[in-house]
């Protein structure tokens, strides 16, 4: 059994586990030279050879015991016929959603747009040490909402006219994308992945009391498509605060992955019955590196007793200094 898998599903607190959300990508330089002879982001996620390259740089270079696979939230809405670009220090822009489009889509020409992925995955698996754990992941369908009906500006508040005004085909896309995410779920562990990371990078933009129909709900429904399944989960549903409590009770996933707002002991006290993962700002990685430890320290003593995978409260940042982050792994890995 993987690494992650004895964690979650067993919940080992013997089994120690690592690994960085965004851990393959931007900061490596290995990746920005593969991402500088290839300039269309969604085009090289669509290249199971270089995808598999990318996934398994980390692993590489740091002997860490998971990999995720590289690939984006956004191939979905991509999958579903609409326009997704990447544009430099701007990030991802989406055409309009237009639902006669979307409407021409169905489970079989979905899955058959993103099969590149689900080789990558095989790839992947292939050449990946049997112990380490292979992540597959999609994003939840309220964060995929945000890109695909615009509904944040850039300061990264929510749009409310917009959302109130659109609720209804919003409410009715949820819906229909529960679907498609649950059918990307079976073919990636069917391609050999063994955990799926749920993102709702945007669950903390949505009005308190909209985030049962809008956050758990939908975290809920793939939740329990995984569980039939034996498929172990871990959500994310960054930037609800104490919601994380909510979030926990109503959606009962193997594994959280906690943000860096959230304080550590209080989610040990209050959420139970779950697996933590991260928590760190991976803004620390931008200080000297006894803050870092220091940091990190207070992490690994607070769940000291309970099952842990260390890992950040968000994702890498492209500023990261690669060899300080292997200065950490190696700190976490001898720390006792
Ligand atoms: O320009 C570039 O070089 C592309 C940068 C990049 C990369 C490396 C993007 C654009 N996506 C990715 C890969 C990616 N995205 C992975 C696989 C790599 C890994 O984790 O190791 C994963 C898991 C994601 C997930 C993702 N994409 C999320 C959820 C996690 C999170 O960070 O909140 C979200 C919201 C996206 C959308 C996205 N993709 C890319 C950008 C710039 C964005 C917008 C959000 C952002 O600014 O990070």
């Amino acid at each position: 059994m993987s690494t992650l898998r004895k964690i979650l599903v067993e919940k080992d607190i013997n089994c120690k586990s690592m690994w960085f959300m965004r851990q393959a990508g931007r900061y490596l330089p290995e990746f920005r030279k593969i991402r500088s002879q290839n300039k269309n982001f969604i085009n090289l996620c669509l290249n199971s050879k270089l995808s598999s390259q990318i996934t398994l740089q980390p692993i590489k270079r740091y002997n860490l015991d998971s990999a995720i696979v590289f690939s984006d939230i956004l191939l979905v809405p991509h999958a579903l016929g609409q326009e997704v670009k990447f544009i430099e220090n701007q990030g991802p822009v989406l055409s309009e959603f237009n639902i006669d489009v979307f409407k021409t889509k169905n489970e079989s020409i979905f899955t058959k747009e993103l099969d590149p992925v689900y080789q990558t995955i095989q790839i992947t698996r292939e050449k990946l040490n049997k112990n380490k754990s292979l992540i597959s992941f999609i994003g939840s369908p309220w964060t995929l909402l945000v890109y695909m009906f615009n509904l944040k500006n850039k300061k990264h508040e929510i749009n409310l006219n917009k959302f109130y005004s659109n609720k209804l085909i919003i409410k009715n896309t949820l819906k229909q994308l529960i679907k498609y995410l649950c059918s990307h779920i079976e073919k990636q562990v069917n391609s050999g992945s063994d955990v799926v990371q749920i993102f709702d990078s945007w669950a903390g933009v949505l009005p308190k009391d909209e985030l049962e129909q809008f956050c758990y709900m939908p975290n809920l429904e793939i939740v329990n498509y995984c569980k039939k399944r034996k498929i172990p989960t871990i959500c994310f549903p960054k930037g609800i605060g104490t919601s994380y409590l909510d979030f926990n009770n109503f959606v009962n996933p193997d594994g959280i992955n906690l943000d860096y707002d959230i304080d550590p002991l209080w989610a040990k006290e209050n959420l139970k019955n779950v697996v933590f993962q991260g928590g760190m700002n991976p803004k620390i990685l931008l200080k000297n590196e006894s803050e870092v430890y220091a940091e990190a320290k207070k992490y690994l003593d607070i769940f000291k007793e309970v099952p842990y995978i260390f890992n950040f409260g968000h994702g890498l940042i492209p500023e990261t200094d690669p060899d300080k982050l292997g200065n950490l792994i190696n700190f976490v890995k001898n720390y006792k």
